[in-house]
């Protein structure tokens, strides 16, 4: 549904009730009551709730500039649009896996969509200690089929390249450009550290090799359509339960390289990792080899089943295909590690650590562990060998 409106203005949470009754078939006289939830960098969240029946929906609208900067950082309105056709998109081919997108208006930059109150962000639940025993085969699913389906290993030409174009998103590949490959391996102001970590920062800002293989990932990033991106899966981009996975956020979709989100992921998952030790730390490694594990295995199913490329049998090419996946997956994640660490935009799984000591030598662990992603990943040929690096770094 498209809802007609005459122009942009920033919601409030009585306007946002207003819109809400206009949307969805509340009951004459029913209470109302609206918060705003948004937690993320960049936009406003309302939930719109039935208390008495505990009916609830979202509106999801996008702000004119960066939330987390403020007016002084403008930004595109047109990131709402791409987000509500990238949930619907790769809704279709991992169903289940995203939240149902019940409207949607590109004047006012909102979306409408299912409320997920019911579940936790990933993030914060692993934060407490949560094990979410269906994450990684869930985010395994979901990868390998939002990005197999999405790519020329399915879909004819014209289709696929119909799609790059509608999912052009230069602000927000800027912004990823700039954050995740640029800034933290320059003396950048972006750039955001405690004074402690400074002769770990100007190692990176002084390792040639370092930043050769970042320019070259950030090459990839720039110009490897491969398959339509969520563009940002950190696990503030998941609601998550015992029994439920949901991605939400794909405002940064774009056609990108496929590692960009697997790494994404795994770097996140990475930084828990680092946070933990004993058999809870276990619990995670066991999420980042399930989560290569079932994506790998899932694209090789779909690939054999339902390629149309022309190479498909030809002898290594699938293997080929997915050792390039695997490489720039470590590559991106050891350049999610580092920006989460020194750059803008940090993660309360580090920043939340209160014991200054201890937060210190977990974020130099972290440096070390990007820096060794990106260094090695050609090395590391398996998923089993990249967690192995990890205890190793991890003592
Ligand atoms: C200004 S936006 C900073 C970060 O928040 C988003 O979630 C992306 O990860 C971006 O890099
Ligand atoms: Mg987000």
């Amino acid at each position: 549904m498209t809802i007609t409106t005459k122009q942009y203005e920033a919601l409030t949470e009585e306007t946002a009730i207003a819109l809400a009754r206009r949307l969805y078939p509340f009951p004459e006289g029913t209470e109302l009551v609206c918060r705003e939830i948004g937690d993320g960098n960049l936009n406003y969240v309302f939930q719109i709730k039935d208390p008495k029946s505990g009916k609830a929906l979202i509106i999801k609208q996008a702000l004119p500039y960066a939330k987390v900067v403020g007016e002084s950082w403008p930004l595109t309105l047109k990131r709402a649009a791409i987000e509500a056709n990238a949930l619907q998109k790769h809704g279709e081919f991992a169903p289940g896996l995203v939240p149902s997108v019940y409207a949607t208006d590109e004047e006012l930059a909102i979306t409408v969509m299912e409320d997920l109150s019911h579940l936790t962000i990933a993030r914060e639940g692993l934060i407490q200690g949560e094990t979410y025993p269906k994450l990684s085969e869930d985010i395994g699913e979901y990868l390998a089929r939002t990005l197999f389906h999405t790519s020329d290993f399915a879909l004819h030409p014209f289709e696929k390249k119909r799609l790059v174009a509608e999912y052009s998103n230069p602000e927000l590949c800027k912004i990823t450009e700039d954050l995740i490959f640029t800034d933290p391996f320059f003396n950048n102001d972006t750039n955001d550290y405690e004074p402690e970590l400074q002769g770990a920062v100007e190692a990176i800002w002084n390792n040639a090799p370092l930043k050769l293989e970042a320019a070259k990932l950030k090459f990839s990033f720039l110009t490897e359509a491969e398959a339509l991106l969520h563009g940002d899966l950190h696990t503030g981009s998941i609601f998550a339960s015992e029994s439920e996975t949901k991605v939400i956020d794909p405002e940064f979709a774009f056609y990108g390289p496929i590692g960009f989100d697997v790494g994404l992921f795994l770097a996140n998952l990475i930084v828990q990792s680092i946070t933990r030790s004993g058999e809870e730390r276990q619990v995670v490694l066991s999420h980042i080899e399930k989560t290569w594990d079932v994506f790998s295995a899932r694209f090789t199913q779909l690939w054999e089943q339902e390629g149309i490329e022309a190479f498909k049998e030809t002898a290594g090419y699938k293997e080929f295909v997915l050792e390039k996946i695997f490489r720039d997956t470590l590559g991106f994640a050891g350049c999610e590690l580092i920006r989460r660490t020194i750059g803008l935009a940090h993660v309360k799984d580090l920043d939340g650590i209160e014991n200054a000591e201890q937060r210190i030598r977990l974020k130099k662990q972290t440096l070390q562990t990007g820096e060794a992603l990106i260094l090695k990943r050609a090395e590391l040929t398996s998923i089993g060998a990249v967690t192995g690096l990890l205890e190793e770094l991890q003592p």
